[in-house]
């Protein structure tokens, strides 16, 4: 709204400068609104209390704290989900992901889930003129069905509003390990042509199960398909030698594309969504990175992107962009310490809270699972402040459409420019946040989540995920925690917070479901 009327108030200045005589070409200058760049940095599985900017003692991140602490720092935003791939697609598509029933954890030879005609958060910026990139994960399918791995891998991130895209297809525990770029796996040597399968291996390869003595970081549960670097992965793979990245240097490459990309595309608005790795399994800091945080590979890994932020932000300063770019951080689900791996993250987690004094986790229907750090930072326009409006990555769609000051937007993101500018308290009322197809919602101060059949704790990850066979009301103001179950005790409240859930979700849900299969 007020960047509306900045508009109108410097035409208007301009045209008393000028005393009226403004030239045609003038006006246009004075007339074309101000397209900042816009960066989405993008953590994988970092949570609410992972950062020092949000509470954390055990590690301290201050290259993130610094975009905190010069930005607004959200302490109630969401990843739409509690999973990667369809936090992924709400923060893309401004959609809800239960209204795709793909939208679950991609294998990495998914075909792609958003369709190629549906709106996006890149193709709307395309249309107001902007240049527009992926570097980093993707983890939204590839291709139509069978993928050929040796030709181009179409349709991707490029159909669907990327110019550009440098991204590893799925997750970095999952084959294909090899970066894609514009759709043509990066290195590859014809002659050792890459397959995948994620239902069986190929004769005579090589699995953790197999060949154990192979492994250089033991599996706990998935995790012992093929072996790439030492480190056994979810599905089999063969061939592509020469194409396979090196993990450990995997956060400097995603910094060197994402630096380049910058510098090359300076000269005009640009969307960079830099989605990061870490601190995903498997966790493989850089050797400089090694030990720094006492707190095992997961901690390592966390100051290791921190550092890579850092970097970044130097480069939109030497580029001499940064008070004319919008960066958003934010991390697409909660926290896990082990997600399959024996990498120490629970045994040296010491004291550190992950989940910043929320329940559940990953994969959890309890806050922990899709309430993350969220930041909006561009120096110059946003004074630094804390703000409790509820927001959504999904938001990003309709609230940037307002900035450009068009409404190309799509049904569930919900524009609350002001709040990620920090010109309002407001956010959303409220949202259904979602974990491996159970929703809930969260209205206001309260979380009501419906019985849900199935176990609550998740022995394997160590997780609560929130199942239980009777209706959940928390106060997460009063009790960030939710462990003061109301339902019984405010029937009011709970029929309507019920009646919205209802209304939003369209179906009753309420009743108890069974759950979907774990995944
Ligand atoms: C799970 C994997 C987990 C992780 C997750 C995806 C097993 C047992 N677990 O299936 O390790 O890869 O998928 O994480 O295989 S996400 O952040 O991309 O959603
Ligand atoms: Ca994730």
């Amino acid at each position: 709204m007020i960047k509306k009327y900045l508009h109108f108030i410097i035409f208007t200045a301009g045209i008393l400068l000028l005393g009226c005589k403004t030239d045609k070409k003038e006006e246009v200058v004075l007339k074309t609104p101000n397209k900042p760049n816009i960066v989405v940095i993008y953590l994988d599985d970092l949570g609410y209390g992972d950062l020092s900017a949000y509470g954390a003692t055990e590690l301290q991140t201050p290259n993130i704290d610094a975009l905190a602490s010069g930005g607004i720092k959200f302490t109630n935003g969401y990843a739409s989900s509690a999973t990667c791939t369809p936090s992924r697609y709400a923060l893309l598509t401004g959609m809800y992901p239960w209204r795709n029933k793909d939208a679950k954890i991609l294998p990495g030879t998914a075909p792609l889930l958003i369709s190629t005609t549906q709106q996006t958060l890149p193709k709307m910026l395309k249309k107001q003129g902007y240049q527009t990139a992926i570097v980093g994960k993707w983890h939204l399918g590839l291709g139509t069905g069978v993928v050929n791995w040796n030709e181009k891998v179409t349709p991707g991130p490029n159909e669907v509003g990327f110019d550009k895209s440098y991204i590893l297809a799925a997750t970095q525990d999952r084959v294909p390990t090899v970066y894609i770029k514009d759709g043509n796996v990066v290195g590859l040597d014809k002659n050792d042509p890459i397959q995948v399968d994620y239902k069986s291996n190929f004769e005579g390869e090589p699995t953790a199960i197999s060949n154990p003595e192979m492994v250089n970081m033991k599996w706990h549960h998935g995790h012992n398909n093929s072996i790439v670097n030492g480190i056994p992965r979810i599905g089999y793979m063969k061939g592509g030698e020469a194409a396979k990245w090196i993990d450990t240097e995997m956060a400097d490459h995603f910094l060197v594309k994402a630096q380049n990309y910058v510098k090359s595309h300076k000269d005009n608005p640009f969307f960079l969504y830099y989605a990061m790795q870490q601190p995903h399994v498997p966790r493989t800091p850089h050797p400089r990175f090694v030990g720094k945080s006492g707190m095992g590979p997961r901690g390592d890994v966390i100051l290791e992107a921190d550092w890579m932020i850092g970097e970044f932000m130097k480069t939109l300063k030497e580029e001499g962009i940064l008070e004319n770019t919008l960066i958003v951080f934010s991390s697409d689900n909660g926290p896990v310490l082990n997600d399959g791996y024996y990498d120490d993250a629970v045994e040296k987690n010491g004291n550190h809270d992950s989940k910043g004094g929320l329940r559940g986790g990953k994969y959890s229907i309890f806050e922990a699972g899709t309430r993350v750090p969220f930041i909006t930072y561009w120096k110059g326009t946003i004074q630094p402040a804390v703000s409790d409006a509820i927001v959504c990555q999904m938001d990003l769609l309709a609230s940037i459409a307002d900035l450009l000051d068009t409404k190309d937007s799509s049904t569930d993101s919900k524009n609350v420019l002001n709040a990620f500018l920090g010109k309002s308290d407001k956010g959303r009322d409220n949202l259904v946040i979602e974990a491996t197809g159970k929703t809930a919602l969260r209205s206001g101060d309260w979380l009501y989540i419906p019985a849900y059949k199935g176990k609550n704790f998740r022995e394997k990850v160590g997780v609560e995920v929130g199942n239980f066979p009777y209706e959940q009301l928390y106060n997460v103001k009063e009790d960030i925690g939710q462990h003061k179950n109301l339902a019984e005790s405010s029937p009011e409240k709970l029929s309507e917070m019920k009646a919205i859930f209802l209304k939003l979700r369209g179906v009753d849900f309420t009743k108890g479901v069974k759950e979907v299969q774990f995944r």
